[in-house]
């Protein structure tokens, strides 16, 4: 598939990697890049064969800096509600995304970037990542989802100190906050999350996806019915091939070879 500003490639079978490739504007995000983005991730979505999307941005200096200034600057209040619209849909899409999705942040992910990576299930960032949430520097508040993740992942009053003063956080702070999972050496950043894409791929692939559902779909719900998804999810995996093998291959002390069924 032919992309402008982003590149998908299966670096091994079934482990995509996804990059923002907009140099000239340190990858932000412009409506071209959002609609490029959201076929990009229904590529994904179509392929069966599919373990890991890891999401990142090309260069040394950002991941994402944003959504694109220079397009935003001219927008009329319908315009940004379409725009707005739009980056909440390709997010929303990432997040429903059936496999885990990292996205390693190696520089600024600001305003959209930020939002982009919170999309994801998680995030590793290199000792250089940058966060924010900057948008009211430019009069707006966020507009791709940064109030509700943020405010979800590293709770209220911090999300709100962090999207009303446009504070910047470095890769120390969002590891101590709770925004990313892990914080490693720049030139380590891609292999350490291939090295993580690698384990999740050797895991039953349909436990994995029932596994990230129940996560997901259970945060929306009361622990009673949180619980009962659980167990819905539970009983499903008992008709697969796999349960099968993992247990008789844990009962024969060898490693399991699973199949995706
Ligand atoms: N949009 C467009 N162009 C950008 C952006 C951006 N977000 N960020 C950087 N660029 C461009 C610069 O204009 C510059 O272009 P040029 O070389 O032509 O002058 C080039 O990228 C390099 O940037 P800098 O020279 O500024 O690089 P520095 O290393 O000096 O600074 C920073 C790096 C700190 C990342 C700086 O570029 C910066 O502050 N960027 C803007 C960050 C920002 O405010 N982002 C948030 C935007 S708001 C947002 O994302 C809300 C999303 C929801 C919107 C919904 C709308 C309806």
């Amino acid at each position: 598939m032919p992309y402008q500003n982003l590149l998908l490639e299966q670096a091994e079978p079934g482990l995509y990697l996804l990059t923002l490739k907009r140099p000239q504007a340190l990858n932000a995000l412009n409506a071209a890049t959002l609609d490029e983005l959201a076929l990009a991730v229904s590529q994904v979505a179509a392929d069966a064969a599919a373990r890991v999307l890891l999401v990142t941005g090309a260069g040394d200096k950002a991941f994402v800096a944003g959504a694109d200034i220079g397009e935003m600057q001219q927008l009329t209040a319908d315009q940004a509600r379409a725009f707005s619209a739009k980056g909440m849909q390709v997010m929303h899409a990432l997040e429903a995304l059936p496999v885990p999705v990292i996205a390693l942040v190696h520089g600024y992910a600001l305003g959209g970037g930020c939002e982009l990576a919170m999309a994801c299930d998680w995030i590793i960032a290199s000792e250089r990542a940058v966060f924010g949430q900057p948008a009211v520097n430019l009069g707006i508040p966020p507009g791709f989802g940064g109030t509700q993740r943020l405010a979800r992942l590293v709770g209220r009053a911090r999300a709100l100190e962090l999207v009303t003063t446009a504070r910047q956080v470095k890769a120390e702070e969002a590891l101590a906050i709770g925004l990313v999972t892990q914080v490693v050496p720049v030139a380590e950043l891609r292999e350490r999350g291939m090295a993580v894409a690698r384990s999740i791929s050797a895991k039953a692939p349909v436990a994995v996806r029932l596994a990230k559902q129940a996560v997901q779909r259970g945060q929306d719900l009361d622990l009673a019915n949180a619980c009962a998804y659980e167990t819905a999810a539970f009983a499903l995996a008992f008709a697969t091939v796999d349960q099968q093998e993992g247990m008789r291959a844990f009962l024969e002390k060898r490693a399991a070879k699973f199949s995706g069924q």
